[in-house]
């Protein structure tokens, strides 16, 4: 895959409000908040797409949930709740072409989204 913005705040090289980070996981915030509380949460590793993602993946992927759990609770939104979501390809609205969650809270959610 090619290079995105994501994988440049990965690798440090563009800064970002990071609100939690390890060896695989980095969250950080939205830098156009839909939410009082906006994150996203991304794997070091670059996979573009859902679509992209191999059974090999599996516990990466699983630590992206803890990592927007744990992100959540650091930010104080883990108890009032908090939406996740997941854009994948265009009908999906994906932009940035990194794997990424988003993490929504502050305020209540809607049903359906848009
Ligand atoms: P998506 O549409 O699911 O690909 O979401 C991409 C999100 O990334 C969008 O909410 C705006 C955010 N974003 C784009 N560029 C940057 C950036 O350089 N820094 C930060 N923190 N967020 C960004």
């Amino acid at each position: 895959m090619s290079d995105t913005i994501f994988g440049k705040i990965a690798r440090g090289e563009v800064p970002a409000d990071v609100v939690y980070e390890d060896d695989e996981v980095l969250v950080f915030r939205d830098l156009g908040p839909q939410a009082p509380v906006h994150l996203l949460v991304i794997p070091r590793k670059p996979i573009a797409t859902l679509n992209d993602a191999q059974p090999a993946d599996a516990q990466l992927l699983g630590k992206l949930l803890l990592a927007a759990a744990k992100a959540a609770a650091l930010t104080g939104i883990a108890d009032s709740g908090y939406r996740t979501v997941l854009n994948c390809n265009a009908a999906g609205g994906q932009e940035v072409f990194h794997l990424h969650l988003h993490v929504l809270g502050g305020r209540p959610m809607q049903w359906p989204p848009g």
